[in-house]
């Protein structure tokens, strides 16, 4: 729904709105640039948002049984802590709640368009501005924040004959609560983070159930418990003690970085305990070797759930390794040979992560997409600018992502970082700022330094973690903290900028 007001953020028919900022997405990290933005004053800036409401990939994956595998005390932002979270984990639902209430709070949904999907933004060098074209209208701004997600669009898998499927077929992030899948005959694809968190939630309520799972994944248990109200209370009344138990969450998951990114060694009591869990819970020899993985734990990312494998394990549903050969007009045929009959097909085949759409939509100097300057892998200054492209600024952009901690962490050292830089070119006066290529280049060999032996590339996997090249284009491969030290500021040297022509610059 569109208010009055965020109608008038729109430009009429024809027209171009100029604004100062334009940022791309509301979920967590266009949420997070906004509330940085506002709490110091800045008011002309934009949220270009192609859904009817702020969350991002929290509005989008309804699916049943989403929930977050980082505990809410950790996942959430730090200038805005929840004491009513009603779980240690929460739910879709709950985070959905906590984004749109930070929003409303902050005030930051006056700046939303909604409706507005970026069609394409170009840079036009004589002017000095991103020009953004939307469904909403086009916008003009002298800087550009893509806070668009790494989990925005969804991965539809090539098998044959799936388009001439009979039967209902939907993605895990595409979600359709019309369709009851009472007493249907389903398949789940792959095995993911989605995945495991669908099949639990659905196996009760379908006639069968067919897992088809390409590589198995590592799970651990999942230690959720509901918050009592005495908690609730308590954290109320003592902020302190909610943000020392952030800490302490943060700290114990850091300790997974020593293992996955230093010593493999450190990982070794992970992959006992996922072992222990499997066979406590599954007891028949062939499915649990079905389910075991051949690679290090830690290599794909750990997923954490204690009805997974039961799921799995009961009497109407069946774990398939054996891949998929067609999809029929109502079955699926299997690399046995053996036929399914099929009803409903749940896609919880993942996201573009390192072919991000967005990429392709974004132009700058040159003319060129950053999807064709990435061609063969995609460089960044600190994740979160590209040389050529003056004035852009990447939320969550490449090796920004986490496997074992809170996205939100990462979201806010960037959003400082790009803060930092807005506030810089306001005090120098400079209309423009674009990194090296020479900063752009040490930061991608940082990124093969500390990327060499780490789990994910030495684990024995394949993962979305790596592009096409073999590289890790998606995590960032050392502590958490370290990627926060080296974007508390700008590193100015590392930028080049054209002072203002006119009065107006970013303040
Ligand atoms: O997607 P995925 P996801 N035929 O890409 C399989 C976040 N998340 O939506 O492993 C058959 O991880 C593929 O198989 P393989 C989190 O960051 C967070 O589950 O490539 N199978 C794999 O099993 C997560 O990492 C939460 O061999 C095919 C699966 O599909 C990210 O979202 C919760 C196939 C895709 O797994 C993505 O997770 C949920 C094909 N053609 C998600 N193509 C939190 O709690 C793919 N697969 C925070």
């Amino acid at each position: 729904m569109t208010s009055t007001l965020e109608t008038q953020l729109a430009p009429p028919p024809g027209a171009v709105r100029e604004v100062k900022i334009a940022i791309i997405g509301s979920g967590f990290a266009g949420i997070g640039m906004a509330v940085a933005l506002r709490e110091r004053g800045e008011q002309d800036f934009v949220l270009l948002e192609r859904a009817a409401d702020v969350g991002g990939t929290w509005r989008d994956n309804t699916y049943p049984g989403a929930a977050c595998d980082v505990q809410s005390n950790l996942y959430s932002f730090s200038f805005a802590p929840n004491p009513e979270w009603p779980r240690s984990y929460s739910g879709q639902p709950e985070i959905q709640a906590y984004l749109r209430g930070v929003a409303d709070r902050f005030d930051v949904r006056r700046h939303c368009v909604f409706g507005a999907d970026v069609l394409d933004a170009r840079w036009d060098d004589a002017a000095r501005r991103w020009q953004v074209r939307t469904t909403a209208g086009t916008f003009r701004a002298q800087v550009l924040v893509s806070a668009a997600g790494a989990l925005a669009d969804p991965t539809y898998p090539d098998i044959p004959g799936l388009d001439g499927f009979e039967g209902t077929v939907m993605h895990s992030a595409r979600w359709d609560h019309d369709h009851d899948l009472t007493g249907e005959a389903v398949a789940v694809i792959g095995t993911g983070a989605s995945a495991i968190q669908v099949v639990p939630a659905i196996q009760p309520v379908v006639g069968s159930l067919a897992v088809y799972q390409r590589t198995p994944a590592w799970v651990v248990p999942r230690t959720d418990r509901p918050v009592p109200r005495w908690r609730q209370r308590l954290y109320r009344a003592v902020p302190g003690l909610q943000k020392a138990i952030r800490g302490l969450l943060y700290l114990v998951r850091e300790f997974l970085v020593l293992g996955m990114a230093k010593n493999r060694l450190f990982l070794r009591p992970v992959g006992k305990l996922a072992r222990a869990h499997l066979h406590r819970q599954v007891r028949d020899p062939k499915l649990r070797k079905g389910l075991t993985p051949d690679y290090t734990i830690g290599c794909k990312r750990i997923l954490i759930s204690n009805d997974y494998f039961p799921a799995v394990a009961a009497p109407n549903a069946e774990l398939v390794t054996a891949g998929i050969a067609e999809v029929r007009a109502r079955s699926i045929v299997d690399r046995d040979g053996i036929e399914r009959p099929t009803g409903t097909i749940v896609l919880a085949t993942g996201f573009h992560v390192t072919d991000l759409p967005i990429a392709e939509k974004i132009c700058g100097r040159d003319g060129r997409s950053l999807a064709q300057v990435w061609d063969d892998g995609m460089v960044t200054n600190r994740g979160s600018t590209v040389a050529g492209f003056p004035n852009l600024f990447l939320l969550v952009g490449p090796n920004v992502g986490v496997g074992h901690t809170s996205m939100v962490y990462m979201i806010e050292s960037q959003v400082a970082y790009v803060d930092s830089a807005l506030q810089a070119m306001a005090a120098e006066g400079l209309e423009t700022l674009e990194t090296t290529p020479a900063a752009q280049q040490a930061y991608r060999e940082l990124i093969a330094r500390k990327s060499k032996g780490t789990v994910w590339l030495a684990g024995g996997c394949a993962s979305w973690y790596l592009d096409r090249h073999g590289h890790n284009t998606t995590l960032w491969p050392d502590f958490t903290f370290r990627f926060r030290r080296l974007t508390r500021t700008l590193d100015r040297e590392n930028y080049v900028g054209a002072p203002a022509r006119t009065s107006e610059v970013a303040a």
